[in-house]
């Protein structure tokens, strides 16, 4: 593998966030793609973290430290990512969060992220978020996408409480639901009625464009 690349992973490894936002820039300027850096890097060094915590090789300030890390990396390569898709035309509008008993936010941010450069109006509205948060901006945005976060097994559920309370509300039908996240599978989707599921960012937008019709290229 690259050597900036190999870099990058031990300063996400190690928590180095200062490093790791030189080293993401100067992979940028040598001329590597947002989504090369993410997707061979930052992501796979993220997961290889929550295993080493898995296995108790790492404890929690690993994992803070980490996750700090990738934020920065992410703040680097967001602007370049929106930049070099700027002349997209609008998509639709999305509403997006992590549910509520959850504050794992990088995947849902790196979501949003790809759905904002891909051509959606996105409304983050973070994590630990409330079914009734999320019927109120969905109600408020008139959104036509809601995504789903959800990192835990017991905050899964949450994800079910949201569609219940679209219904209960009456706009279940204006808005595709997807959702994702680690625990979460196409199974759980279809039982909690979801419209889609992906497994990760990418998986979002393809999800997202075909439910809403969307043509184009990601
Ligand atoms: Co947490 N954590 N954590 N954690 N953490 C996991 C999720 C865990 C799997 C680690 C482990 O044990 N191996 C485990 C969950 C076990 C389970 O329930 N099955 C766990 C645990 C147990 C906990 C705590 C309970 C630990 C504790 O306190 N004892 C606690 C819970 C806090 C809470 O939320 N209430 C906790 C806390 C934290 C930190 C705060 C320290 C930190 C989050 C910091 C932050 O986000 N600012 C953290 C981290 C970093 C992780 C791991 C290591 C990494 C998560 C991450 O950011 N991955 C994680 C282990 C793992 O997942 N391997 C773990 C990188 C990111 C790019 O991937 O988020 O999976 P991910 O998102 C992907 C896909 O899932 C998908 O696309 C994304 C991009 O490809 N995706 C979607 C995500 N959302 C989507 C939505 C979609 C579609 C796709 O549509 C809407």
């Amino acid at each position: 593998m690259d050597e900036i690349l190999q870099k990058i992973i031990s300063a996400l490894d190690e928590g180095e966030d200062e490093q790791i936002s030189l080293l993401v820039r100067q992979a940028l300027a040598i001329g590597f793609e947002p989504m090369t850096i993410l997707e061979n890097a930052l992501v796979p060094a993220m997961t290889r973290v929550g295993e080493k915590f898995a296995c108790g090789e790492y404890f929690l300030p690993n994992l803070i430290v980490s996750a700090e890390a990738m934020k920065q990396a992410m703040f680097v390569l967001e602007p370049v990512m929106r930049q070099r898709q700027q002349m997209l035309k609008r998509a639709g509008v999305a509403v997006i969060g992590t549910v509520q008993g959850d504050i794992h936010e990088i995947g849902k941010t790196l979501v949003g992220t790809m759905l904002s450069v891909n051509g959606f109006e996105v409304h983050d509205l973070g994590v630990d978020v409330t079914p009734e948060k999320f019927v109120s901006a969905v109600a408020e945005t008139g959104a036509n996408l809601l995504g789903l976060s959800a990192l835990l097994t017991t905050t899964m559920t949450v994800q079910r409480d949201v569609i219940q309370k679209l219904e209960d509300a009456g706009i279940r039908e204006q808005v595709k639901v997807i959702v994702g996240g680690a625990p979460v599978t196409r199974a759980w989707a279809d039982e909690i009625g979801a419209d889609g599921y992906a497994e990760d960012a990418i998986g979002a937008v393809e999800i997202a464009r075909r439910l809403l019709d969307v043509e184009g290229i990601i």
